[in-house]
């Protein structure tokens, strides 16, 4: 439990090896933390991120974190809610164990997730917080790198939800 943090603010904030970013399938930017991402990072960001194609639902890539204090950002597509019956859980936990393969292979140890999914593609929170603290907590029984993961909580709900999942 050492190795699973709780950060209440904006993730474009923190200086950490890796932040993850609740990207679209195009990887060109959008809404919400994404666009906070890229307004942060600056235009190199795109850039990049046009050179790497998109990225399926449930996958994820790394770009550098340009101007960010975090070194490297991963991108990953989080399922669109649909109401639950459409593989959202397991999409939804492809992004945090794919997330945390790349940091494993790129030997990073702190990396940062912002709630995947909670935003514009309304997966409801609780439901998320669940499935975002089931995976590390597997990940993290197999696997001795990445040292810490940090869940960033940008609202209240969040906070709530994810204090008492980590109690
Ligand atoms: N730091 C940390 N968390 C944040 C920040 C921030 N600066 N800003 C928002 N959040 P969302 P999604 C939280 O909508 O649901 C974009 O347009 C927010 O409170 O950013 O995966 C993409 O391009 C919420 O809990 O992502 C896609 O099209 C969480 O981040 C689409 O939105 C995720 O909300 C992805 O939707």
């Amino acid at each position: 439990m050492d190795r699973i943090e709780l950060v209440i603010g904006d993730i474009t904030m923190l200086h950490v090896d890796a932040i993850v970013n609740a990207a679209n399938r195009t990887l060109l930017g959008g809404g919400g933390v994404d666009g906070a991402i890229h307004r942060a990072a600056g235009t190199s960001l795109l850039e990049e991120c046009r050179g790497l194609g998109g990225c399926p639902t449930g996958e994820a890539r790394i770009t550098k974190g340009y101007h960010l204090p975090a070194k490297y950002v991963i991108h990953t597509v989080g399922p669109v809610w649909h109401g639950g019956n459409q593989n959202e859980p397991a999409l939804l936990r492809a992004c945090y164990l794919s997330s945390l393969r790349l940091a494993e292979e790129k030997r990073l140890q702190t990396i940062a997730f912002p709630a995947i999914s909670t935003g514009v593609y309304g997966y409801p929170k609780e439901k998320a917080a669940q499935v975002a603290v089931q995976a590390v907590k597997e990940f993290f029984e197999a696997h001795t790198e990445p040292e810490k993961v940090i869940f960033v909580c940008y609202d209240e709900d969040n906070v709530q939800i994810y204090s008492s999942y980590l109690d």
